[in-house]
């Protein structure tokens, strides 16, 4: 232990000390690197276009579904760089998703029947807007298999809330946000009866239903409002995407429809599958609703609850003209509103059109009573030749349209032929095609869906990868590939392999307007968004006991989780609080136990908790999970379980080792010449501006916590040599100086944080 004392000691001194330079510079040059590899020089621009070093940022920030996982993937634009996955509809063990006991709150808004579900289809994520611009605020996604819509909040990247469709029982066309996220749009996809009740096939007609649900979004409470929300009725066609309207369509909603057939299948009758009755006909229907005037019909108190929410039946929608239908040819697919709001593009999957309709022919056509008939339901029908501004021939497959920052410029995804299609929305000219591999379903641009699109790149979210990476087995990584569209003609960039799901649709919002916190105000519960009411302070950490229940609350701090001997009975309902007294950026500790499915991830401030039975009697390790400095292996402790009836034996710990005056005058040394080197450490701080860099302002606060415990420490060091007690003496000096190796530590992040960002001598 001296050698080792001794010896870090000496590294402290070399890290205050000048660098190090670097070894001899690369001996390959560009030429040579290109030959080995077979780059060209087109390749190496790519690559140039895309690579970012060290330290580096992307400008954009991606947020794309995670399909099957339930979470969504978050991504930097243009150096592809995975950066998170968030945990939204199933658990995700590095974050203490679906662990901790505030996680496991969030989850449950999202049970179906009563049932705890650990499967979601994440498809459709939203950025919030205001005024129609993404403003960086919120994050929202659909769960299709159940429908269910989460919020995340961008201001620590974690899920806050789930909710499920009281009506439906899948969901494709959500999530979209209204120009000032005053609603979030999902609508249903495979009929269902909105009883949820038992109802055959034979009724499907008449109590089979689609519909289109409005989430009121509360942006006080950053939460949706079940309450305030409203849903449509629509007829059993099988609802697809939704856009809401913009500008001169503000006030209105999008959705386009299939299988307005009604075909309800039948292999096993006789009967051709979905995909033959499903794709019959000439036309589906586009679904246009007055969300506006929806809205004040609700306040107004004209709109029944049913289900404990307020549903607007289509008889009244058709009284009160809030729904009308537009024919969609051929298996429509997609459904995006121009930047200007002026018009709507519609695709046709089995065609090879995209359709643009235009908001003002719609809205004249409802003015003059302009309809060509009915559905079966009643609903009026504008003539498909009325709201038709144009289509174009974009290529075979076409689904989905993003747009540029160029006026009337657009991109459209074309799934069977593979390709890129940009085109122009008002000359209805065909500008630039790019092969695509292979089978682009969404794509996506910068912004891509707001008023002001930023252009620059397009993602093509690939739903087949092929050959594209090294193999990997039957199933395959998907395939995001970049592409740069700042110029007249498109360029290939970037295939990235997203391994996690596939993803559906993906937004990418400026990363500047993202201003993510570091840390919580200690004794946070994040889910919540308020104080925990389990937070435990430095020093007041305590064990509660109600009959069989014990709370725990406990605090981490480098290196060392209190309690570290925690003793129940077994039987005994055991709750764990821990708060994480760090405020330095990063300083997350862990938290897992031995046998009782535990993993909680505590960030600096936050407060979590794990609730379970100590149902058998035993002994339970516990240890921090996150690497968070040179004594995180000891970060640990042990839940001891008492079998019923234990009698404590009485006897004394017994400890390795045997210390004496020697080791502990050895060990005084050695702290005193640590704390010259933390305060040359704390003189260069103090004598340079670092009260103007936040991150330092952490860290320093951090060291001045580990200083406090190291004044404590060598009091109690101080005493028990004063008592001769020279095992206690040394084990006290020992932690005083763990106390001071961490606020070195922490000086020497901070020292090099500031010298990095140019801080300026003060004194
Ligand atoms: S749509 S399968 Cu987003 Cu093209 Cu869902
Ligand atoms: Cu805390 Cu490892």
């Amino acid at each position: 232990m001296k050698l080792f004392n001794k010896l870090a000691v000496a590294l402290l001194l070399v890290a205050v000390g000048v660098m190090v330079a670097g070894g001899p510079a690369q001996a390959q040059s560009l030429q040579e690197v290109m030959k080995a590899r077979g780059l060209t020089e087109k390749d190496i621009l790519a690559a140039a276009k895309t690579y970012t070093p060290t330290g580096g940022r992307d400008e954009y920030l991606c947020f794309s579904s995670g399909g099957q996982s339930g979470q969504v993937i978050v991504y930097g634009i243009p150096s592809m760089r995975i950066l998170k996955y968030i945990g939204v509809f199933t658990p995700e063990p590095w974050q203490g998703y679906g662990f901790d006991d505030e996680s496991k709150a969030v989850l449950a808004g999202g049970k179906i029947h009563g049932k705890q579900l650990t499967f979601g289809d994440s498809h459709h994520p939203a950025i919030s807007e205001t005024d129609g611009n993404y403003d960086g605020q919120y994050l929202f996604i659909n769960d299709k298999s159940n429908p269910r819509l989460a919020v995340i909040d961008l201001h620590d990247f974690e899920t806050k809330q789930i909710v499920a469709n009281v009506f439906f029982s899948s969901d494709h066309g959500g999530c979209f946000v209204t120009p000032n996220t005053e609603y979030i749009m999902e609508a249903s996809q495979y009929a269902a009866p909105f009883s949820k009740e038992f109802v055959p096939l034979e009724e499907f007609n008449e109590k089979y239903r689609g519909g289109l649900t409005y989430w009121k979004f509360d942006r006080e409470t950053g939460r949706i409002d079940p309450d305030q929300t409203f849903t449509f009725e629509l007829p059993p066609y099988s609802q697809d995407l939704s856009d809401a309207g913009k500008g001169p369509s503000y006030g209105w909603g999008f959705t386009n429809s299939f299988c307005s057939e009604r075909y309800i299948g039948g292999i096993e009758r006789g009967r051709p599958p979905f995909e033959a009755g499903c794709s019959s006909k000439d036309t589906d229907f586009l679904q246009v609703t007055n969300w506006k005037k929806a809205a004040e019909l609700v306040a107004a108190g004209k709109v029944s609850k049913v289900n404990g929410q307020y549903l607007i039946p289509m008889e009244q929608a058709i009284a009160e003209d809030l729904l009308f239908l537009i024919p969609e040819p051929k298996s429509p697919h997609g459904c995006d509103v121009t930047p200007d709001g002026k018009s709507i593009i519609v695709s046709g999957k089995l065609d090879s059109h995209a359709w643009v309709y235009s908001f003002d022919k719609i809205m004249k056509a409802i003015e003059d009573r302009n309809f060509e008939t009915t559905d079966t339901y009643d609903i009026p029908i504008i003539a498909l030749q009325t709201a038709l501004d144009k289509s174009v021939n974009v290529g075979l497959g076409p689904l989905h349209t993003q747009f540029d920052s160029e006026d009337g410029v657009c991109y459209t995804s074309i799934y069977v032929d593979s390709q890129i299609t940009k085109w122009n929305y008002r000359t209805g000219k065909v500008l630039d095609t790019l092969p695509i591999h292979y089978n682009v379903g969404h794509l996506m641009t910068m912004e891509g869906d707001t008023k002001t699109p930023d252009g620059k790149y397009l993602v093509a979210l690939n739903k087949l990868s092929i050959d594209r990476f090294n193999p990997v087995g039957p199933l395959h990584p998907q395939n995001h590939q970049l592409i740069d569209i700042a110029h007249p003609t498109m360029t290939l960039l970037y295939d990235m392999p997203l391994p996690l799901g596939e993803p559906h649709y993906a937004v990418a919002i400026k990363a500047d307007k993202l201003q993510p916190t570091v840390r919580y105000k200690t004794g946070w519960n994040s889910r919540t968004d308020e104080k925990s009411a389990f937070r435990a302070r430095a020093g007041r950490e305590h064990v509660e006991r109600n009959g069989n229940k014990v709370d725990v609350y406990g605090t981490l701090i480098r290196s060392h989780i209190t309690p570290e001997i925690i003793e129940v009975q077994e039987g005994d309902i055991v709750s764990i609080h821990l708060t994480n007294l760090e405020r330095a950026e990063d300083e997350v500790h862990g938290f897992a136990m031995y046998g009782q499915n535990i993993q909680l991830s505590i960030e600096p401030g936050k407060t979590a908790s794990a609730t379970f039975t100590a149902d058998r009697a035993g002994v339970y390790p516990y240890y921090c999970t996150e690497f968070c400095s040179a004594l995180h292996l000891e970060m640990q402790g042990y839940l001891l379980v008492q079998p019923k009836g234990y009698v404590a034996t009485g006897a004394e710990m017994q400890e390795g080792v045997t210390y004496t005056e020697d080791d502990y005058n050895t060990q005084v040394a050695t702290n005193v010449a640590t704390q010259e080197v933390i305060d040359q450490v704390v003189g260069f701080i103090t004598s340079h501006n670092y009260a103007d860099f936040p991150t330092v302002v952490g860290l320093v606060e951090d060291a001045t916590d580990q200083l406090g415990f190291a004044a404590e420490a060598k009091k109690k060091a101080e005493d028990a040599a004063a008592k001769q007690d020279w095992q206690n003496a040394m084990l006290w000096a020992n932690q005083w100086w763990q106390y001071q190796v961490k606020t070195a530590d922490l000086g020497l992040r901070a020292k090099t944080h500031l010298e990095e960002n140019g801080a300026k001598k003060v004194k």
